[in-house]
């Protein structure tokens, strides 16, 4: 038997909280009840956090430690690796229209290939750093995989697999990122650290709006590909934005995966699910915040439609039949916060 074992979360408000529930989904648990509190997660929230996900514990902490040891390098060393365009190392910009964010991250491309040309730029010991980063890809990949196979049964599709086999497609598209915020501590703010603590550990956060208290991370945007499998360090950061208009911070949780449904999986069920736009801000912090993500998109020609067995209340088809590699295009030519689906619609 499923059950939902919320994570509070908490809503902003005039120094009041909130507690809500992350919806959390047990993938030890009935395939049939999985699969349809996944379909309801994504259309409530297009966000989700699953638990007994199978990852092996070792091969996050082995991902973990690499880019634990990148980071630490010395900044003319880790410049090496950049400017990210878009693969590399990349520092305060994001993209190439302008976009800036207090982080420095890693960008690569999620293929064996990829990745074991690109290590030495990454590590002493290239064949480590590519082993590790293929074992974790792989494990996240089989990850959204069954995910999206549940996705199809929870939507009753015949074929589980009509989702998943865009990513497990030899040429897909898919990329990963490690995202390194550096600690944060706000200019003349009263916090010592005993404070900052206990802000974090109880989650009871002072929330009432005071841009200097906090600091862009990551601007807020959707992500472009299908799904996004989002694993962290103990620090938080992370926004969502609900469909009721609520930025709601989320508790991080270093041991479960965190899943965003992306544009093309909003385009892929016909906007039944929509992309969730989310962001980091960071707080007062005396330690920095760790991300990564795989990012699990087609091959560049595959094309993003959704196919006839999407039981929306809309009937109609709302975006026209595109591939992905053009929807690429028109993602990399927009900033970050833009809504690019909106060039892909029926008029
Ligand atoms: C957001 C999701 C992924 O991190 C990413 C980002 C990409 C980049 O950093 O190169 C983009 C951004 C992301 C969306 C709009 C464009 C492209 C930066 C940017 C301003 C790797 C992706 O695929 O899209």
């Amino acid at each position: 038997m499923v059950v939902a074992t919320p994570t509070p979360l908490l809503r902003r408000g005039k120094k009041k909280t909130a507690a809500f529930g992350v919806p959390t989904i047990d993938l030890s648990d009935d395939k049939s009840i999985a699969s349809e509190m996944i379909v309801k997660a994504c259309e409530d929230y297009g966000f989700f956090k699953v638990v007994n996900h199978g990852v092996p514990k070792k091969v996050i902490a082995r991902m973990e430690r690499e880019a634990v040891d990148f980071f630490s390098r010395p900044v003319s060393e880790k410049g090496r690796a950049g400017p990210a365009a878009p693969f590399g190392y990349g520092s305060k910009s994001i993209g190439f229209n302008g976009d800036k964010g207090d982080l420095e991250y890693i960008l690569l491309e999620a293929n064996p290939l990829s990745l074991s040309q690109r290590a030495k730029n990454f590590s002493n010991d290239p064949s480590t750093f590519s082993l590790v980063t293929n074992d974790y890809v792989s494990a996240v990949r089989k990850l959204s995989c069954d995910i999206l196979e549940l996705v199809a049964e929870g939507l009753w599709i015949e074929d589980n697999s009509i989702f998943s086999k865009l990513i497990s497609n030899s040429h897909n598209d898919s990329c990963f990122r490690v995202n390194h915020y550096p600690p944060f501590i706000a200019p003349n703010s009263n916090h010592n650290r005993d404070d900052d603590e206990d802000e974090l550990n109880n989650n009871h956060w002072d929330l009432s709006p005071n841009p200097s208290k906090s600091r862009v991370g990551f601007g807020e945007h959707t992500d472009p590909q299908i799904l996004t499998i989002l694993r962290s360090n103990d620090v938080s950061g992370l926004q969502i934005y609900t469909h009721d208009g609520f930025w709601i911070p989320v508790p991080p949780d270093p041991n479960e995966f965190f899943v965003f449904v992306g544009d093309s999986f909003q385009a892929l069920t016909n906007g039944r699910f929509t992309s969730v736009r989310h962001r980091v801000e960071s707080i007062n912090s005396w330690t920095s915040r760790m991300s990564m993500m795989y990012f699990a998109a087609p091959a560049l020609d595959a094309w993003i439609s959704a196919p006839p067995q999407i039981n929306n209340i809309i009937t109609t088809n709302i975006y026209r039949p595109f591939k992905w590699g053009d929807f690429k295009q028109i993602v990399y030519s927009l900033r970050l916060a833009d809504s690019r689906l909106d060039y892909f619609k029926n008029h």
